[in-house]
């Protein structure tokens, strides 16, 4: 057993003692006042019903990641040498361990994921066998769902695996689906935009270096953007679409590739990850009707109205929980001031920004007129070359699944629960608001 898997071995048993105390000793102490009406028909927004160790969402502050802000990950996790912005391994090692990883932890683990790395061709068969008209976020849960045949924990389970291991496998599982997943993502790219020119993997760099490689991107600048936004896109506490489905599935003791292939379907829903590309058309598709060049703040507020007026979102704003600009937002307007402070593009994003919250704050019912995470993404893609938009939610995915897969090793450690919350009929509301 390798050290990391060891080290997470003493980690769960500890929690798990904590964890039985927790339930033995409060397990009747109610932790909300009680359900709405409303919270049930409208997302069960605020209901406190799941745990996830990872990471911590507050709506005023954004995400912490096992108490780490980001710009204290940014300050504090390792780096590639002569880089500046964290390692995702490092990210990693933090939510699955709970501890600052040290430079040799990371290093351990961009090789750990660079030795296992090796993706079976029925995987890039499967992929094939779609029309490259597909949309790369199906050809990405495609190629997760064909990569199911390697599952430890499958094959363990149906072998008789004692539920004292479920963790083991599902750590097994993890590593290997999270070594794998660039080659994928890379492959799905380099099949749809490259005429199938792929590249092969560089064993020497680290983990979103060689993603950035296997893209055919060698611009230091783009690897250290793809290291930036794998970490910042990788977990947002476990309520959102994407955590949320995977812990489901999970639940149902589904292995690691059936429960990250379900999270990456949700994750491909327009108000959730598929954003980021809906922003950058948006975007683009304003440009256009202005006939091009830098819009004034006047022409942007005249498309957002526009956009509300045809029953749109505005794309890249609001949120669940924040309220507040997403600090991941903000980590990405620093990485752009600092590297492209002149791109045209992103100065039209800075000026939506400062156009969009005033507008919908106006409309009175959005509850967080304030960019989150997609807002900027996809300018900093652009700028770098990679102007495929509907490209950019496997890039979020291949990120989110270090958060969804850590998280998924702790539910098995812990022993969680199969997921089972009651519902009820609109009839039952009825009765039950009469007193019947
Ligand atoms: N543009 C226009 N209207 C918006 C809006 C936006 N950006 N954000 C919220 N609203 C509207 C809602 O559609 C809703 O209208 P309705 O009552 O007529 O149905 C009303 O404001 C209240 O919504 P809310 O409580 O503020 O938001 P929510 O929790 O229901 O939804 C979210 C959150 C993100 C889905 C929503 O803000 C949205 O659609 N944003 C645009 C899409 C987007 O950027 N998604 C990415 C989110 C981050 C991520 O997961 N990657």
């Amino acid at each position: 057993m390798g050290y990391i898997k060891e080290k997470f071995k003493v980690k769960a048993d500890e929690l798990n003692v904590e964890v039985k105390e927790l339930v033995k000793n409060y397990g009747t102490k109610k932790i909300d006042e009680g359900v709405t009406i409303a919270q049930v028909y409208q997302g069960m927004r605020g209901i406190t019903g799941l745990v996830t160790e990872t990471s911590l969402l507050d709506a005023n502050e954004g995400i912490r990641f096992r108490g780490y802000s980001i710009p204290e990950l940014r300050e504090h996790l390792p780096k590639a040498p002569n880089g500046a912005e964290p390692l995702p391994e490092g990210l990693f090692y933090l939510m699955l361990i709970g501890e600052l990883p040290t430079e040799a932890d990371v290093q351990y683990l961009s090789s750990m994921w660079g030795r296992r790395s090796h993706v079976p061709n029925h995987v890039f068969d499967a992929i094939e066998a779609l029309p490259i008209t597909a949309h790369p976020m199906t050809m990405f849960t495609v190629g997760i769902m064909a990569l199911q045949t390697e599952s430890s924990f499958a094959h363990a389970y149906s072998e008789g695996l004692n539920k004292k291991d479920y963790w083991s496998e599902t750590y097994e599982d993890t590593m290997n689906l999270i070594a794998r997943l660039p080659r994928i993502a890379a492959y799905i790219y380099r099949r749809k935009y490259k005429g199938g020119q792929h590249i092969q993997p560089n064993g020497m760099l680290d983990w979103a270096g060689n993603f950035a490689h296997m893209l055919g991107y060698s611009d230091e600048g783009f690897r250290e953007l793809m290291r930036l936004y794998m970490v910042i896109h990788a977990d947002h506490e476990g309520g959102n679409v994407s955590a949320h489905t995977t812990h489901l599935v999970g639940s149902a003791l589904s292995d690691a590739y059936l429960s990250l292939a379900a999270g990456m379907n949700g994750l491909a829903g327009p108000l959730h990850g598929l954003a980021n590309q809906e922003v950058i058309k948006w975007i683009l598709q304003m440009r256009e009707e202005l006939g091009g060049g830098m819009p004034t703040k006047e022409q942007i507020e005249t498309y957002v109205r526009k956009t509300l007026s045809e029953g749109k979102v505005v794309p890249g704003y609001g949120h669940a929980v924040l309220r507040k600009t997403d600090p991941r937002f903000s980590a990405q307007m620093e990485f752009a001031k600092k590297h492209l402070p002149n791109d045209e593009l992103v100065k039209i994003v800075w000026m939506v920004y400062e156009t969009v919250p005033p507008i919908l704050k106006d409309l009175g019912k959005v509850k967080n007129p304030w960019p989150n995470v997609d807002a900027h993404s996809g300018a900093l893609l652009v700028h770098y070359g990679l102007v495929e938009y509907e490209f950019y939610t496997v890039l979020f995915g291949v990120s989110r699944a270090l958060g969804v897969l850590a998280s998924l090793c702790w539910d098995r450690a812990l022993g969680l629960s199969l997921e089972r919350p009651k519902s009820v009929t609109t009839e039952w509301m009825k009765e039950f608001v009469e007193g019947k």
